[in-house]
């Protein structure tokens, strides 16, 4: 039976017209009908923004919707406020056509619905009315109409790329009793080409039914019957975010709205790892090992572990070296593709015990750690999971399936007390066993472990071998016995920046979109090599692409100072101004930055390397010399605002995010500047800023010298020309939220060169924070976390005063000259009280710190990173 029973009888004399006629008289009588007031008037019947909730396969309609009648949902969830998530070729809404009355479809109807672009791309039936007529996606760009023999493409205006604003298509029917009519197509850019005419148009369901067969997001959907049904109902729906709390990982969903999507990256903040990670800024990676002896950058695994000769091992050297030149963490290659390992593993003889070096009995980790511990670098390992060697002795890539393995698994003559060693049990194959059981050496026999470095290479195995890493188990072990460490690159903490060249984007995002290739082994959507990674754009694209979770994931930078990894006698260092290129464009831009130094065969940094470093070194003080902002009175939104000029990147003032927001600077008179370093605090705030200018005031006004995108833990920008003047402004132009602001710092590039600090004072009672000097002491004991000090400093500590905050000195003192924490002027001792302070004291002890007249206690203050 059919339901087309038009009362329209005025229709019916279109049906014999050609369509350009059909068309025009359509037009004729929607004008005439609207202007002469005879329309009949239109009935929103169905009204849906999906502000309602699903029980079962039932819709209740929410407040301000109209829903008659029972309205069926298959296959759709409503996650978030106003978006019904449709999956799948049973998926969609049906809504019975009796809630039309009695002229059914047979009468003038616009049915309209509002979808996420990504559903074009999935396919599906958008529309159908009763089975009459049907609106069919058939790409990004083109809709097809099928109505009884008839059928009909419309290309969909400005759908030509990718797209992020929601789709929002309508369909008005003019049907008689014959089936017989005209069919038009609204886009939100008005009428879609040109009526189309209908011949045998037959209902052959019992509903009107939308986004049938489809996959993403339905914002809206109604049906409207009478009336001209040329305007549509829902508007573009807006989108309306979930409110979601401070976490380090969200799940997001296919075709979920941009609202809703950035509201969640705003949302993203760092884990304490990732934290203390980001707060380190320079790491240094140190590649040795067997290639350093046979010029290989990648070995074979079948080496004679005898080549492994170093004639004078320093670690010592490594270690202060690199402290020198700012380091704060060192990643030395434990064990790289070859297999050979630095340490005596119980569980390979491919490592430095089976080489006469030291007589069998050396151990390049425990010396690395040694040293590193002594001048107060912290510590990251290079275990790569591709292993040339377990290959050859069938291990690696053995095809073995993962079971539960106990962890360590203890060796025959095994020196560990079984009753004092921790065991997990985990799943892994034979090599997964193999690396866990080293992980488990290294994690437990070394002391605190910051990173963990984990390539993704499979090594040079042939074609059709593939080792399944058992990432699961191996981060679950690292959780376990190195809370502390960041897992970087195949792992969950860190991510590559994209390139070896030491170049960060112009603009890095922390919050990124991505996909899980493995238990927490992320994979940022696009790509890793995305030009705008993490932008407004990237995060909707890749949803809309099927990305499942927002995370928060910072770039590490790795770059080599040589060209190689490995040394190679033949190759040189990079040039100081390379290296402040590459400086500026890591750090500066919101990366951490990996720089590799290569032992040479000795087992030493060479000469040429160290002097470079040092050369890098005096040109970073030369052009950030004393931040001249420290100090400086600063003002957001008229009022103090002491946080963005303390020296201390984790305090933090709060600046509105709409566009509005800025930070005034006035130094109280002019000075030079050609450098401007700010920061956001991420761990309290995320990463939100989008966009900012810097601006002089000169001449009355203000003058803009300089912008950038994001910001994130440190954004630096070198102006074209130096300026002088004593007011600037940082003006957030762009952000998705409101700005935890941590800092705003001034430099002016020094011709000559800049000593570093040797001494710096502290009054934690002072009422401006200051640079350190004797007469601008710093205000807190926290800002001098951010001061990299050289051998042999003295901070000075106002005595009868009291510090809050934990104690983190970056310096390490010498027996000729100890690094000293002394008290300063009169009366009684001061007193630092802070969470951990006691054992920060005890590291700052064996770095050869003397403590003189100054209390250290644990308290509570901010908690060490
Ligand atoms: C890469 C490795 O294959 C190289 O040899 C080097 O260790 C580099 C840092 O990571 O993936």
């Amino acid at each position: 039976m059919s339901i087309i029973a038009s009362a329209d009888s005025s229709f019916r004399s279109f049906r014999s017209a050609t369509a350009s006629v059909v068309a025009t008289l359509l037009l004729l009588w929607v004008s005439a009908s609207v202007a002469c007031g005879t329309q009949p008037k239109a009935h929103t019947d169905l009204l849906l923004s999906f502000q309602g909730s699903v029980a079962g396969a039932k819709y209740i309609p929410g407040p301000g919707e109209h829903g008659a009648g029972a309205l069926s949902v298959t296959g759709a969830q409503l996650e978030v406020p106003g978006q019904l998530t449709v999956g799948g070729p049973s998926s969609g809404l049906a809504w019975p056509v009796t809630n039309l009355g009695s002229a059914g479809i047979g009468q003038r109807m616009l049915a309209e619905i509002v979808v996420s672009p990504g559903i074009l791309e999935q396919g599906g039936t958008l529309i159908d009315v009763a089975g009459a007529v049907r609106l069919d996606v058939v790409d990004a760009g083109r809709v097809r109409v099928v109505a009884g023999t008839t059928s009909r493409e419309f290309a969909l205006p400005g759908r030509t790329g990718p797209e992020r604003r929601p789709v929002h298509l309508g369909l008005v029917t003019q049907l008689d009793d014959s089936g017989y009519g005209v069919v038009t197509v609204l886009s939100e850019a008005g009428r879609i080409g040109e009526p189309m005419d209908v011949t045998g148009a037959t209902e052959s369901q019992s509903a009107i039914s939308f986004a049938r067969g489809a996959t993403g997001s339905v914002y809206g959907a109604a049906v409207t019957t009478g009336g001209g049904g040329q305007r549509f109902v829902l508007g573009q729906l807006p989108c309306a975010p979930m409110t979601t709390s401070v976490v380090y990982r969200v799940s997001v969903t296919p075709g979920e709205c941009e609202a809703s999507i950035l509201a969640k990256a705003s949302a993203l903040r760092p884990s304490p790892q990732q934290s203390r990670w980001q707060e380190r800024e320079l790491t240094a990676f140190i590649h040795f090992g067997v290639n350093t002896y046979t010029g290989l950058e990648w070995g074979t695994g079948d080496e004679d572990p005898a080549i492994f000769q170093p004639t004078g091992l320093d670690t010592d050297q490594w270690a202060r070296v690199l402290r020198d030149s700012g380091f704060r963490t060192a990643i030395l290659t434990v064990k790289h593709h070859d297999g050979f390992v630095l340490y005596p593993s119980r569980y390979t003889t491919h490592g430095v015990q089976s080489s006469s070096w030291a007589g069998g009995g050396g151990d390049v980790l425990r010396s690395f750690v040694d040293s590193a511990r002594r001048y107060g670098l912290r510590v990251g390992v290079y275990l790569s999971p591709a292993d040339e060697n377990q290959f050859l002795v069938g291990d690696y890539a053995n095809g073995s399936v993962a079971s539960q393995r106990t962890i360590p698994t203890l060796t025959g003559d095994d020196d560990r007390d079984p009753r004092g060693t921790p065991t997990y049990t985990l799943a892994a194959t034979d090599y997964g066993t193999y690396f866990l059981d080293q992980l488990y050496e290294v994690l437990t026999e070394y002391g605190p472990i910051d990173e963990v470095w984990l390539d993704g290479a499979q090594g040079r195995i042939p074609a059709d071998s593939i080792e399944n890493y058992d990432y699961a188990s191996y981060f679950a072990l690292i959780r376990a016995l190195a809370p502390q460490a960041a897992i970087a690159i195949s792992g969950p903490d860190v991510r590559w920046v994209g390139n070896e060249s030491g170049v960060a984007r112009l603009d890095e995002w922390s919050p990124l979109a991505v996909k899980y290739v493995g238990p927490d082994v992320p994979e940022p959507q696009p790509s890793l090599q995305a030009a705008s990674l993490g932008s407004d754009d990237d995060l909707v694209r890749a949803v809309e692409a099927g990305a499942s979770h927002l995370v928060w994931l910072p770039a590490e930078t790795d770059v080599s100072l040589r060209p190689g990894w490995f040394w190679h006698d033949e190759e040189a260092a990079k040039s100081v101004s390379d290296l402040l290129k590459i400086y500026y464009e890591s750090v500066g831009r919101n990366s951490t930055l990996l720089l590799n130094i290569p032992p040479n065969p000795e087992g030493r940094f060479a000469d040429a390397d160290v002097a470079r470093l040092q050369e890098w070194r005096a040109a970073l003080r030369q052009d950030m010399p004393a931040d001249l902002a420290v100090g400086a009175s600063a003002v957001v939104a008229g009022k103090p605002a002491p946080e963005a000029v303390d020296g201390d990147l984790r305090s933090a003032v709060a600046v509105e995010g709409d566009g509005s927001g800025s930070i005034e600077v006035d130094l109280g008179e002019p000075a030079q500047v050609d450098r401007v370093s700010l920061s956001e605090a991420t761990a309290a705030g995320g990463q939100q800023v989008g966009s900012f200018a810097v601006d002089v005031w000169s001449d009355g006004g203000w003058r803009q010298i300089g912008s950038g995108g994001t910001i994130g833990h440190k954004r630096i920008i070198a102006m074209d020309e130096p300026v002088r003047a004593s007011r600037y402004r940082v003006r957030i132009t762009a952000a998705r939220a409101e700005v935890s602001f941590a800092g705003v710092s001034l430099y002016g590039h020094s011709a000559e060169s800049v000593p570093a600090q040797t001494d710096y004072y502290v009054d934690c009672s002072a009422q401006t924070p200051g640079t350190g000097t004797m007469t601008s002491p710093m205000r807190s004991i926290e800002a001098l976390r951010s001061v990299d000090l050289p051998v042999g400093a003295t901070v000075h500590v106002r005595s009868g005063t009291r510090c809050s905050g934990s104690l983190e000195l970056w310096g390490y003192g010498t027996q000729d000259r100890p690094a000293r924490l002394v008290a300063w002027g009169d009366g009684p001792e001061p007193v630092l009280v802070g969470a951990g302070n006691t054992a920060a004291l005890r590291a700052l002890d064996y770095q050869g710190w003397i403590v003189e007249g100054v209390s250290v206690v644990d308290g509570a203050g901010s908690a060490p990173r």
